[in-house]
């Protein structure tokens, strides 16, 4: 059962599409007052109480102990103690004896100190008095999430090869570092499906560009890749380059479609191509202007797009940049002392993702002037609709790859999520593990994050652990930064291992993708922590190091370094299936703490007593798997 309660007037984010009659915020079953501007709810936790939610986010599945935030941020280290990601999903339920959802649609920041300050205390501050408030009733958490997931919308389904496995690096910056990528995996007869093309494919970073010296006939490129059975997706970044004689500025800049500053002229930020204007995006013309851009590559072929940059990043405003320069300038020449030289540093630091650009930035709603840091949260995910919108109307559903970088739920009807920038660190295996229910909760299916970590040097044996976790995850992409060691699978001694993990994958998508799409269809979670199918089972309420899989499976990923497996929790009598490529052995195992062996090229699977699973033969594209090679395990 959901109850909706409003306060003042807020602002339309489109994250709920069912109606619900709304009663005054003043009959919110739930403790609260108000502190200036600030609206604040309290809730009394009980020891044994679990807090989920929150999607995206740093830390645990249960989400106690830590105040999280509720702003989408480009923080490219994802340490414990951050409080916010790419994304702003703002919803938790609370696991007591009599368990409630509580979805907060506000667009701006929200804090929400999760027995951070008091242990037995939440406390939700929304920064200012327009919002809507869901409370969610049911009998248990599933039913909680159920019933969400029904008020906000199917969530998006990607197209059927988007399970194969994807191959990425900041970048492939043309057709001869794309080919050499396809034949490397080829060589080593690694199955392959994507290869990403980060910004160095445009023309001087500009959207919807492509460097014509880099890579030439780009439209018979594509085609000849799509018929190797090869997808190219390129990046799209939310801000456009300003330049003369680039169209998509020109047009946007003479329609007024960029976002202004407060006296009305344009608001300009530096991003990768340079000083860029914003685009509008809480305009609906200007999502459909922007939408209809990625026709540019889609009329070359290309049927996949992943939106970067969208919280939005800023490296620098024009004036924030001018302002350190001058103090610079000012400063030379003389004995800086050290707060003069931390402040000077500090100066330049500060110039990326700024609180004062933010709030120097205005987008235009209903022919009003508002504010950026009241929508910031649903910029990228409006940036991100704006294509998704536009491809279901151009192509249909299922057809175009897309997900997103930041997001707000509502985006989650038309595409999914990636992590982001994350590390090459062991402790980022069990944080994508983390995320994975978090995120299903909040109606993102399609999601994983960059395998084998993203900042700095991956060692062999991460990048196969990480890929035996990415085997179930929706999106399985191999994605590195910039002056990073080269993770693509070939370039590792003994490929063999990995051929082994990546055909895993390849047995399993069409299991994989019924999952998912009965995920979908059913407003259920793909993944569910343990604690949501066995509540009354103290072990499983506390593992965050194994999920359910399905109606059938748990996973349990290796996440350590330099051991032969792990311990895992039964909480019920289950099959332990080791699968790697051709290979797979069975053996039933007892509920209770068991400790498995694991080698680097194999994927732990258990299967409940009571079920199976289908598998089929391994295949190098998802087009060729061969469905009469159907066997049932478990
Ligand atoms: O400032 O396009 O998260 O995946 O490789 C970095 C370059 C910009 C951030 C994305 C990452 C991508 C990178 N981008």
């Amino acid at each position: 059962m959901i109850k909706k309660y409003t306060s003042g007037k807020p602002i339309e984010t489109e994250a709920v599409v069912k109606e619900y009659k709304a009663k005054p915020i003043e009959e919110l079953p739930l403790k609260n007052h108000t502190e200036g501007e600030h609206f604040i709810i309290e809730m009394e936790l009980q020891k044994e109480d679990i807090v989920y939610g929150l999607g995206e986010a740093p830390r645990g599945i249960n989400k106690r102990g830590w105040v999280y935030e509720s702003f989408c941020s480009d923080d490219p280290f994802h340490t414990e103690t951050k409080s916010s990601l790419y994304g702003a999903h703002n919803f938790i339920i609370i696991a007591s004896e009599k368990p409630y959802g509580i979805f907060i649609d506000f667009p701006s920041k929200i804090r929400w100190d999760i027995g951070y300050s008091k242990e037995s205390e939440v406390q939700i501050t929304i920064t200012n008095q327009n919002f809507d408030i869901y409370v969610i009733e049911g009998s248990t958490p599933a039913e909680i999430v159920k019933e969400f997931r029904g008020a906000i919308g199917e969530s998006y389904i990607p197209p059927y090869w988007a399970f194969g496995y994807q191959q990425s690096r900041w970048s492939y910056p043309d057709k001869n570092a794309v080919d050499k990528v396809i034949e490397g995996y080829k060589e080593a007869e690694i199955p392959l499906e994507c290869v990403y093309l980060d910004i160095d494919y445009m023309d001087s970073y500009k959207d919807f560009t492509v460097d014509e010296a880099k890579f030439p006939d780009f439209k018979e490129y594509v085609a000849e890749k799509k018929a190797e059975g090869i997808h190219l997706i390129p990046i799209i970044d939310a801000g456009v380059k300003k330049a003369e004689g680039y169209e998509i500025y020109e047009e946007g800049k003479e329609k007024g479609y960029f976002c202004k500053k407060s006296d009305g002229s344009e608001f300009e930020g530096g991003v990768w191509p340079g000083i860029c204007g914003f685009p509008d995006f809480m305009r609906k013309e200007v999502r459909e202007w922007f939408g209809s851009k990625y026709k540019l590559l889609t009329e070359a072929g290309i049927d996949g797009f992943w939106n970067d940059m969208n919280e939005p990043a800023i490296f620098y405003s024009t004036e924030g940049l001018e302002k350190a320069l001058e103090k610079a300038v000012s400063l030379k020449g003389e004995n800086l002392d050290l707060s003069k030289f931390f402040g000077l540093k500090d100066t330049f630091l500060g110039l990326s993702n700024s609180p004062e650009d933010y709030a120097s930035i205005y987008h235009t709603i209903n022919g009003e002037q508002v504010c950026h840091n009241l929508v910031h949260n649903i910029y990228g995910a409006n940036m991100t609709k704006s294509a998704g919108e536009y491809f279901e109307k151009e192509y249909g559903k299922e057809k175009i790859l897309m997900f997103s970088r930041a997001s707000y739920i509502g985006a989650h009807r038309t595409s999914g999520i990636w992590f982001g920038d994350n590390h090459s660190w062991w402790s980022h295996i069990l944080l994508n593990l983390k995320m994975l229910p978090s995120a299903n909760m909040c109606g993102f299916l399609y999601c994983g994050a960059d395998l084998g970590g993203f900042n700095e040097n991956a060692s062999r044996d991460l990048v196969l652990r990480f890929l035996a976790l990415g085997v179930f995850t929706p999106l399985m992409r191999n994605h590195s930064a910039l002056g990073t060691r080269e993770q693509e699978c070939y370039n590792f001694e003994n490929t063999k291992d990995f051929k082994d993990i990546i055909e895993v994958r390849y047995r399993l998508i069409p299991y994989l993708y019924e999952t998912f799409k009965k995920a979908s269809k059913n407003n259920e979670m793909m993944f569910r922590p343990l604690s949501f199918d066995y509540p009354h089972d103290k072990i499983a309420r506390e593992c965050e190091t194994q999920l359910m899989l399905g109606e059938e499976c748990m996973i349990c990923p290796v996440y350590e370094q330099n051991v032969n497996g792990r311990t895992v929790y039964l909480p019920e009598d289950m099959t332990y299936v080791k699968l790697s490529g051709k290979e797979i052995t069975t053996k039933k195992m007892k509920k209770g703490i068991n400790y498995i062996e694991v080698a680097l090229n194999e994927v732990p699977l258990f299967i409940k007593s009571d079920k199976q699973i289908p598998i089929y033969a391994p295949a190098m594209r998802t087009t060729q798997i061969d469905t009469t090679t159907k066997e049932m395990i478990g």
